[in-house]
This record gives structure tokens, C-alpha cells and sequence, in this order.
């Protein structure tokens, strides 16, 4: 005699196979733009598919520009493209007058980046040149589960004066990250993080561009007049970085008018999001990296954000001239290494305050009643090697302006992508000015108004 339990699991079990049965097995692994839905994980083809003949750059791939930075040097042995990558302690410039010890691979601190092609095999040696044991993870790719660098979980820690091999086949394409995985906090904070981009194997014509960018975003904290970066800052940081790199610092992205720009960001930072704003522009989201997204499905947008752990591929045509911002949105990631814990002074009238504070402590300044616009400029006491407030002299005033901030400089003509081409030089009547009084009589713009 049936149960209703028994008649609830007979009834599941013949759904479930009337499902089954109607879904034959090329809808399952039906090749949408992005492949099948449920077939597989990744993007590219069968686990076990041979590697390709290397992937040439001009031939297969147009190389993508590591502002700040630049790529490993590969070579290729017995058909297989094989990287050296040392991890090492190394001084690293954020910006000029700051200075710090940091760890790094391939000779820079978060700028050196892995380029490969979908089918290759690559074949990567870390040596490890630490005073510390390390690993490294290769974030977002698809591999062999024993080259995944997770220390203790997948390998053992790479010892000082170690050197490890890492092979595998790259079975899909976009754009990924490696960093540590042995004391991740630390070693991550300290500077051991890079791209991984993996160009397609036979790209879409849409996915063909003239400028292709990669930049990688970190955030630091270092204490003004110290040296080292503090790993274990959770919350407060005050060096924000593209490419280890805050502003001034920070390359400009060199574009020529009608070009196909492709950025592509990468986040590991300690514990920040970063939205990541371009000025004058509207750009697709095109890529997570889970995969590019089909064409249909890219979404337009003025700021990409760009959560930790995370890289998005950003593209558009850039065909308006000029010098154009573009930085992180979060107020506090494009100051250098301000301090957070003054008190709120915006307002306040210091009166004679500072005369008379200054018989007592020479050179004292109250700081902050109009804001923080203009410190930078200022010949103010600090540590040495240490940056606060500084920003850039501009071609209109000072750029008040640090961290996570860079420009995108479009221009007509180029002599080359690898030179600054300065300042844009603007046409006439289209830089914001001074109104005089006959334009703002004629508009009936009365400046001591009260607001209607
Ligand atoms: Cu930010």
C-alpha cells in the first residue's frame, strides 16, 4: 500500500525523470556566447584538450600595456612558454618622497604582469628570494587542483631559497590576478600581487582594440615617516594604488582620438571596493572574470566597481580630446596618506590662534578650516619620506587631488603612445571661466541673490 511519503517520492522521482528525459543531452550543453549552461564550469574546451603552439604577440595577440609597470619575460622551450617569477624584497617609489620596503615579483611591486594565449602551456618557476616561506595562487584560473598555490592546502610552502614549478594548460581567456596564498594578510599588504591576463585563442571582431590597459589596485598603510607598509591595518588606509602607484605617481593611460580602449581592472586589495569613475565618457562593462559578458548583455556605465577579489574589463571609443580623471569614487582613496583621526575643524575661525600657539611651537598651523584642498601645496612640516595631502601641479592650479587617481590623456595627434604628451590644449571658449558682469546682466544672474 502506497504512503503519502511513498507517493511524494514516487511522484519526485518520475518528475525528475520526465525532466531528464525530455532535455536531451545537446540542450544541457547547448553553446550559447558564453558555452553551455550546465556542462561545465569554464569557459574554455575539454579538461584534457592538448595545448596550442604558443600564442605570438602581433601574430595572436596585441599586448596590453602595464602602466607603472611592464610584463614577465617569457620564452618559449620545446613548444611550452616558460616564466620565471622571483619574489624578493624590494624599495618601491608610490610617489616621489615616499619610499617604502616592500615585497614584490619580477622586480616591481604590483606591476608586473603575466600575458599568455588561451591554449598555451605555460610553465611559471617561482623562486622564492623572501626571508619567509610563500606560495602563489593564480586567481580565477582553471587548473589542475596541485597548481592552485593554496600553502598547506594544495602544495607545501615554498622555503626561502626555494624554487617551485607551477604547469598547466590555460583553457580560457579574460582577464585574472596571482598573488600569495601563505600568510595571505601579510604578504598580499606587503606587495606580492600581479595580473594575469589571457588573451582569447581566436578573438571576436568586437573584442579587437587599439589600446589595451591593466591595472591593478591595492591599498596600503604606511605611518607618515616610516618605512615599511603596516600589514595589519584592517580599516584606515592611506596609500591607495593603481599599479603600486598613487597620484602623482601614477602613469597617465595615452590614447589616440577614435581609439578602441580596453581597461581592464583587478582588486586585491586588503578589505575596499573600489568604483572606479572615468570622466567624459560612458564606457560597456564587458568582462568579470568569470568571462566576457555576450554582447548583448554588457551594460553601459560611468563607474565600474571593482569589489576585492575581483577584475572587470571596462571598453569604449575614445573620441572626446582631452585630459579626463579617472579614479576611485571612495573621497578618501584619492588623498595620500592623510591621517583620519584629526578633529573636524571645517569652519572654524582659528582667529589669532595660531600667533599665539606659534610663540610656544614654532611653525604650529591650524589645519582644516576650509577643507583639505590647498595642503598639498603648502610648505608644511611632515616626516620625512612621507606624502600628505600631495597632489600635482596642474596647468590651471595645483591638482589637489592623490591615491587612486590617474588621467586618460586623448589626443589628436601622438608622436607616440610611450611619451606624455602634457597638458591638453584646450580650444578656445571651452574652458570654464570667470562670467564677467555683461554676460551675467544680460542672463539676469544677480551673484548676491538669495537662492529662489
Ligand atoms: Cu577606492
Amino acid at each position: 500500500m502506497l504512503t503519502r511519503r511513498g507517493l511524494f517520492t514516487t511522484g519526485g522521482v518520475l518528475a525528475g525523470g520526465a525532466v531528464a528525459a525530455a532535455l536531451p543531452p545537446q540542450a544541457l550543453a547547448a553553446a550559447g556566447p558564453g558555452g553551455g549552461v550546465w556542462d561545465k564550469s569554464y569557459s574554455g574546451g575539454p579538461v584534457d584538450r592538448p595545448a596550442l603552439s604558443p600564442g605570438l604577440p602581433g601574430r595572436d595577440y596585441m599586448p596590453v600595456v602595464t602602466p607603472n609597470g611592464g610584463p614577465l619575460p617569457v620564452k618559449v622551450v620545446d613548444g611550452v612558454k616558460v616564466f620565471h617569477l622571483v619574489a624578493e624584497e624590494i624599495e618601491h617609489e608610490f610617489a616621489p618622497g615616499l619610499v617604502a620596503t616592500c615585497w614584490g615579483y619580477g622586480g616591481r611591486v604590483n606591476a608586473t604582469t603575466i600575458e599568455a594565449v588561451e591554449g598555451d602551456r605555460v610553465r611559471i618557476y617561482l623562486t622564492n628570494r623572501l626571508s619567509v616561506p610563500t606560495t602563489v595562487h593564480w586567481h580565477g584560473i582553471y587548473l589542475p587542483n596541485g597548481m592552485d598555490g593554496v600553502s598547506g592546502l594544495s602544495q607545501r610552502p615554498i622555503r626561502p631559497g626555494e624554487t617551485f614549478r607551477y604547469e598547466w594548460t590555460l583553457r580560457q581567456s579574460g582577464t585574472f590576478m596571482y598573488h600569495s596564498h601563505h600568510d595571505t594578510m601579510t604578504q598580499e599588504a606587503m606587495g606580492l600581487i600581479g595580473m594575469l591576463v589571457i588573451h582569447p585563442r581566436d578573438p571576436a571582431p568586437e573584442q579587437r582594440v587599439d589600446r589595451d590597459f591593466a591595472l591593478l589596485l591595492s591599498e596600503w598603510f604606511i605611518d607618515p615617516g616610516t618605512h615599511r607598509p603596516n600589514p595589519f591595518e584592517m580599516t584606515d588606509f592611506n596609500v591607495l594604488t593603481i599599479n603600486g602607484r598613487c597620484f602623482p605617481g601614477t602613469a597617465p593611460l595615452v590614447v589616440r582620438t577614435g581609439d578602441r580602449v580596453r581597461i581592464r581592472f583587478g582588486n586585491l586589495s586588503a578589505t575596499d571596493h573600489h568604483p572606479i569613475h572615468l570622466h567624459g565618457y560612458r564606457f560597456r562593462v564587458a568582462a568579470t572574470d568569470g568571462e566576457r559578458i555576450p554582447l548583448s548583455a554588457q551594460w553601459p556605465e560611468t563607474t565600474v566597481l571593482v569589489g576585492v577579489g575581483q577584475t572587470r574589463e571596462i571598453e569604449f571609443v575614445a573620441d572626446a580630446p582631452g585630459d579626463w580623471a579617472m579614479h576611485c569614487h571612495m573621497t578618501h582613496h584619492v588623498m595620500n596618506q592623510m591621517g583620519h583621526a584629526i578633529p573636524n575643524m571645517v569652519g572654524v575661525d582659528p582667529g589669532d590662534l595660531d600667533r599665539s600657539v606659534g610663540s610656544l611651537l614654532p611653525g604650529y598651523m591650524t589645519m582644516g578650516q576650509g577643507g583639505m584642498s590647498g595642503m598639498g601645496g603648502m610648505p608644511m612640516a611632515v616626516p620625512e619620506n612621507s606624502i600628505p595631502m600631495v597632489g600635482a601641479g596642474g596647468p590651471f592650479d595645483y591638482i589637489d587631488m592623490g591615491g587612486m587617481f590617474t588621467v586618460l590623456k586623448v589626443r589628436d595627434d601622438l608622436a607616440s603612445y610611450t611619451e606624455d604628451p602634457g597638458w591638453y590644449d584646450h580650444p578656445p571658449g571651452t574652458v570654464a571661466d570667470l562670467a564677467g558682469p555683461e554676460e551675467l546682466a544680460r542672463d539676469g544672474v544677480d551673484p548676491g541673490a538669495k537662492p529662489a
